[in-house]
């Protein structure tokens, strides 16, 4: 009793009804034109998804379960006072749609922390990829091996029947939340460490456990930005890469594992998640070549010319919905005015806001000139020394299993089908508007 899983329980009917009423009172009502434009172009604006966790305003940027960022960090219990919000504290309300207390919180971190192993043989697969085996590459690979223990996929065979999808589906969600540090960690630690290997401590949070396994356990600043970063990057509405591939592939009935597996392998491409390790790289590219590590703004527009013009983009910047600042940007760069004012990197992040718009502006073909998450969390995790920018990415999907997991519970517990639209030929469109 009290538990997450029990106010899920308590839950579940009241949305199954609200479902239900959905569609019997506007089920046959239309949510706008689907034009050819759209079927080209990557369905921007289609609104063809349910998705509850969270919903994008293309101005106002996310709000989780109804809640901006502001008020998120407002509302859920920290750590430290007046400190970054726990993601355990995050889940709940991606779960339920509820602030939790910190008793909940608590509650969640110790579940968490029951659950945190992994087999040998994940870890023995681990140890044996390449150094140069992508971060991203490796925490996919564990996720997959994982699969093994799913108690979905093993409920299945057993013939569970479909009403009761959710509670394995939960369990499972649960299970890979809390293994997902122990693998991330495991891939920081053989890829830029010397592979050693720190046991969860049952008796501290999520951040904690997953910075004392990366080996910046010790830095209370660091642990802070990980709560801050665990809980922006958690979920984004639907229909971005990850978030709509886990959901797809779990429509499948594709367990927890197999379906997040999936969503990752989208977050590792460089439009999507890696677009954090790109804008790192690109920073310090561009100081290599300038020989400084605080180039003029004048510097900056000249080097983002020269990046235009070989035909790349300009990474950390743009988004297909946003059309304004990403509340998520804007959050970090309070937490970087707040710890870290003086660092060159923040110096460089900052004034690439100054002038990375407008020259995108000036171009003029780019929808939303503005940054985005991924242009600030490098330079944040820089400073306290975490400077593999390869490895940026697996945080990022750490903290996204949160948000897509927390949904792909909802869409079994709400029966939600098989995913399957339609797709055209061009000679099929063609001949029908001849
Ligand atoms: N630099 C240069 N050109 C850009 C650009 C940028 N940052 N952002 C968009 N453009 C270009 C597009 O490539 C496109 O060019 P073409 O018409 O020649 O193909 C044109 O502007 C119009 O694109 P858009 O409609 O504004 O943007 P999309 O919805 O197609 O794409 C996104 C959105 C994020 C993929 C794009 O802005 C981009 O590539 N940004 C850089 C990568 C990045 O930061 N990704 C992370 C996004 C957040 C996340 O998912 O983590």
């Amino acid at each position: 009793a009290g538990s997450l899983k029990a106010r899920l329980a308590e839950l579940i009917p009241l949305k199954q009804q609200q479902l239900k009423e959905l569609k019997t009172n506007h089920g046959s009502k239309s949510l706008g034109e689907v034009t050819v434009d759209m079927a080209i172009g990557g369905m921007r604006g289609a609104k063809v998804l349910l998705w509850d966790t969270s919903l994008l305003d293309s101005e106002e940027g996310i709000r989780f379960r109804g809640y901006s960022i502001p008020e998120v960090k407002q509302l859920l219990p920290a750590a430290v006072e007046g400190g970054e919000p726990y993601p355990e504290g995050m889940l709940w309300l991606l779960m339920t749609g509820e602030v939790p207390t910190a008793a909940q919180v608590k509650s969640i971190s110790e579940d968490l922390n029951s659950r945190a192993v992994i087999p040998e043989f994940v870890e023995e697969l681990l140890d044996r990829c390449p150094r140069d085996l992508h971060p991203m590459s490796q925490l996919s690979l564990a996720l997959n091996a994982l699969q093994r223990d799913s108690i979905f996929a093993k409920a299945y065979k057993d013939g569970i029947n479909k009403k009761l999808y959710w509670d394995p589906t939960f369990e499972d969600s649960m299970n890979v939340i809390a293994k997902l540090p122990l693998v991330a960690a495991r891939i920081y630690q053989n890829v830029f460490k010397g592979g050693k290997a720190v046991p969860v401590d049952m008796s501290v949070d999520y951040s904690q456990n997953f910075a004392n396994m990366l080996g910046f356990g010790e830095n209370k600043g660091f642990v802070e930005l990980l709560r801050l970063y665990l809980v922006l990057h958690t979920d984004h509405e639907g229909g971005n890469v990850s978030a709509h591939t886990t959901h797809l592939v779990g429509s499948a009935l594709s367990d927890p594992y197999l379906s997040l597996a999936a969503g990752l392998n989208g977050l590792a491409g460089p439009l999507h998640g890696l677009a954090n390790q790109e804008v790192l790289r690109w920073i310090l590219n561009m100081n290599k070549s300038l020989n400084t590590n605080n180039p003029t703004k004048e510097q900056i527009t000249n080097y983002c010319n020269e990046t235009l013009a070989s035909g790349n983009v300009i990474p950390g910047f743009g988004h297909a919905v946003l059309r304004k600042t990403d509340p998520r940007y804007t959050s970090q760069r309070e937490f970087a005015l707040k710890h870290l004012k003086d660092d060159p990197l923040f110096q460089t992040v900052s004034n690439m806001y100054e002038v990375v718009p407008q020259i995108l502006t000036k171009q003029g073909k780019v929808k939303n000139p503005w940054p985005n998450v991924d242009a600030h969390s490098g330079c944040l995790l820089c400073h306290y020394g975490l400077l593999e920018q390869d490895y940026y990415t697996v945080m990022f999907g750490v903290s996204r299993a949160f948000g897509v997991l927390s949904q792909l519970v909802w869409d079994r517990a709400l029966g939600l089908p098989i995913e399957r639209p339609k797709s055209m030929t061009m000679d099929s469109l063609t001949n029908m508007f001849k």
